[in-house]
């Protein structure tokens, strides 16, 4: 716990989003927690009796809020009071959940206000956990990541980071790191008593230490498109069945398919879970020569859209050889916007034409988009380009985390180059004490105020 950054201030807000629903819930954090609520809050069960919050800790109360002069009723609540350490925030904390009306939490938020409690920031409630030493920055992270995850799998790794995965993975390789520098710094200062540390044991934690960072910063492409979705475009020749895929993909009749070439003369995006990843498709007007001014806006989009995505899945007749105009768009996908593809031949339901898979494809895929044959093995396809690299599926760093990592490795680096130079073990430890500090980062021990703060804007009010 670091004390200095201790906030001594009461905080309030409405904590459910907006709107009318069942309940609403407001939240009071910090020192005057209870002396505001206890000030508005009178027990169903003891209504003559001034409430004691603090002595009924973590329990259900159900009771009013009145007005403190005028003793009129707002609302019949549930209150629950959390006395510290025990809450979300480490603070004495207070929920009030009132009938979901934005007019009646809005009221009651105002009450507390007006008894000196000032609105909390977005994110603050979590902040204070994370002041308070409830959690690690990681974690912290994680939190919003719950909040605005959109599938379940993304929720599922948000989950996992915010049990502490990713903390503790980082934690423990900045541990062992602590330890080594403590013993070189030992032996430098009493090179008599203690000795330089040996070189092989030296270079043994590196390479470990190297290994274990490796495989977080490799999580940190699958948690992009886990949290960020993965943008994938379809594209191909007119008629080859690009709406027909897109269709298949998300189960109903989004795009027309028709038989007639051109029909499909705007991008489409649709998002849609596959293999448990957010996929944002786009399906895209048919690329070939055309007179048609609308037409070629719609082809002018679909460059667009091969720029803008991740992977782009390349579409042909695979009854058919590859022509000119295939070739054409391939040279276009993979040349000039140097994109990753799948190659997908489609109505092989008519039969399959056999060809090699084409050199810069990531693969190749045979399906059919009417009867969803092959479907499976390209949902595969897409989960293998998402987790390349990454051998670990469970929690995955984000790109501050990620970036840290990276730069942790740099540090060790050098050293293992200061190492191979003979240089002196003082010069070790500064390369060490570098590799430290972004760890410390990472995971939130040694962040400045500016970090925090941008970490914390991005949550919303009342969490
Ligand atoms: N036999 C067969 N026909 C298909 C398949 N996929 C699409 N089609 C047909 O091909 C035509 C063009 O399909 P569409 O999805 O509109 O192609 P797009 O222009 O690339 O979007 C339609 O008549 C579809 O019914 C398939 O896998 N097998
Ligand atoms: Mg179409």
């Amino acid at each position: 716990m670091n004390s200095s950054q201790i906030n001594l201030d009461t905080i309030s807000a409405i904590s459910t989003p907006p709107g009318s629903g069942a309940i609403a819930i407001v939240r009071i954090s910090g020192p005057e927690a209870f002396t505001i609520a206890e000030k508005i809050f009178s027990s169903s069960q003891d209504a003559l009796l001034p409430v004691n919050l603090k002595g009924n800790s973590h329990k259900a109360m159900h009771g009013f809020i009145l007005q403190p002069r005028t003793q009129i009723c707002v609302d019949d609540v549930v209150l629950i009071p959390y006395r510290e350490p025990a809450s979300y925030t480490g603070e004495n904390l207070v929920e009030i959940n009132c009938h979901g009306s934005p007019v009646i939490a809005r009221e009651i938020l105002e009450l507390i206000l007006s008894l000196g409690a000032r609105l909390a920031r977005p994110g603050e409630f979590t902040q204070r956990a994370y002041l308070s030493g409830k959690m690690d920055l990681t974690q912290a992270e994680a939190v919003m990541d719950l909040i605005q995850a959109k599938t379940k799998s993304q929720s599922r790794q948000a989950q996992a980071a915010l049990s502490g995965q990713i903390g503790s993975k980082i934690s423990g390789v900045r541990s062992e790191l602590v330890e080594l520098l403590t013993r070189i710094t030992a032996g430098i200062d009493f090179p008599e008593e203690v000795g330089e540390v040996p070189l092989d044991d030296l270079e043994r934690i590196v390479v470990d230490s190297k290994a274990r960072l490796t495989s977080l910063a490799q999580t940190m492409r699958a948690g992009r498109f886990l949290r960020e979705g993965l943008r994938v475009s379809i594209v191909g020749q007119p008629n080859v069945g690009k709406s027909s895929l897109l269709n298949q993909f998300l189960k109903f009749e989004r795009a027309i398919v028709t038989e007639i070439p051109g029909t499909t003369r705007d991008s489409i995006e649709e998002l849609v879970e596959l293999a448990g990843i957010p996929v944002l498709l786009v399906d895209t007007a048919g690329i070939r020569n055309t007179e048609d001014r609308v037409e070629q806006i719609g082809i002018d989009r679909t460059v667009t859209a091969i720029e803008q995505a991740d992977l782009v899945l390349f579409m042909i007749d695979g009854s058919k050889e590859l022509d000119q105009t295939d070739r054409k768009i391939e040279q276009m996908i993979c040349e000039h916007a140097q994109k990753p593809f799948i190659m997908v031949k489609n109505k092989i339901d008519l039969g399959e034409f056999k060809n090699e898979k084409p050199e810069d494809a990531m693969d190749q895929i045979a399906i059919s988009a009417k009867s969803g044959q092959g479907m499976d093995a390209l949902g595969d396809c897409l989960s293998r380009f998402v987790f390349s690299g990454s051998k670990d599926k469970g929690a995955s760093v984000n790109e501050r985390q990620g970036e840290l990592c990276l730069k942790a490795m740099q540090s060790l680096e050098l050293l293992e180059r200061a190492v191979s130079d003979d240089l002196p073990q003082d010069c070790l430890a500064t390369d060490l004490k570098e590799a430290i500090i972004s760890l410390s980062q990472a995971c939130g021990t040694e962040v400045s105020e500016e970090v925090i703060t941008q970490v914390f804007a991005r949550f919303c009010i009342g969490k």
